[in-house]
């Protein structure tokens, strides 16, 4: 049996890859392992059998045999430790693309959500017009820094992609079609490199097959499959 990931029955961006389950998908795409897909809505995501895989009620999840696991970040971790193509095999370079992993999800993207969160549940408020130029500039200085680092680099450590370019082009696409990325045409580049993966993209074409009809899936508490075939470590 593949594994089994949970996706949204209903996203609002339809499907354009910003929901967890697309990182998830992406890393599975990456190492070639075939997955099924159960969709579910915001209601039964909220339900006991929902929590008890999920204690936030949240998507995405990840079961295969008898390990549950939820968080995108830890999912996609262990895929990569799970198969080969996502994790250097030199022990210095594994702890490096870890590292980076953090990175995106404990540096880098806190003040993304920020403003989006801002962008929708402030912007009635009365000091939103003084706060969000605050939280776009310390987006700014994570990206300025990011942006050093990666110089004129494919990837952020060495030439080769790995989980932690995964997880960061998958937080900087939240800001794709912002001034804030346009800024950095060295990190623009480095999200189109990952877009133009294969693996990325049919990550992507799953995830909005299901707003377009065209998926593979099945209803809550079925799941059909999707992905190809590579190496178990
Ligand atoms: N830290 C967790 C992880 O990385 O797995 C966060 C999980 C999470 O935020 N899940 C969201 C969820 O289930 C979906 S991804 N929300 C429902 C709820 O909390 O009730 C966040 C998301 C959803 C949709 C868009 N979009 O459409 O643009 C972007 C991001």
């Amino acid at each position: 049996m593949p594994p089994i990931i949970t996706a949204f029955e209903e996203s609002p961006d339809r499907g354009q890859g910003l929901a967890r389950d697309m990182p998830v998908r992406w890393a599975l795409e990456e190492v070639g392992q075939p997955y099924d897909v159960r969709l579910v809505s915001f209601g039964s995501m909220k339900e006991p059998a929902h929590r008890a895989l999920h204690p936030f009620g949240q998507i995405p999840t990840f079961e295969d045999g008898d390990l549950a696991l939820f968080e995108s970040g830890a999912i996609v971790l262990h895929i990569a430790e799970s198969y080969t193509g996502l994790l250097p095999e030199d022990a210095n370079a594994k702890a490096r693309a870890i590292m980076w992993m953090f990175a995106a999800l404990s540096t880098v993207e806190p003040p993304i959500i920020q403003r989006e969160f801002s962008h929708y549940f402030e912007r009635d408020k009365s000091w939103h017009k003084e706060r969000l130029p605050m939280v776009e500039n310390l987006i700014r200085s994570r990206l300025e820094d990011l942006s050093r680092r990666l110089g004129d680099g494919d990837w952020l450590d060495c030439e080769t992609f790995s989980a932690g370019d995964l997880l960061m082009v998958q937080v900087l696409r939240r800001l794709k079609g912002t001034n804030l990325l346009r800024e950095f045409p060295e990190l623009s580049a480095y999200v189109a490199r990952g877009e133009v993966r294969p693996a990325f993209k049919r990550a992507f074409d799953a995830q909005l097959a299901i707003f377009t009809g065209k998926s593979r899936h099945r209803g809550e508490g079925d799941a059909c499959s999707a992905g190809a075939s590579h190496m178990r470590r």
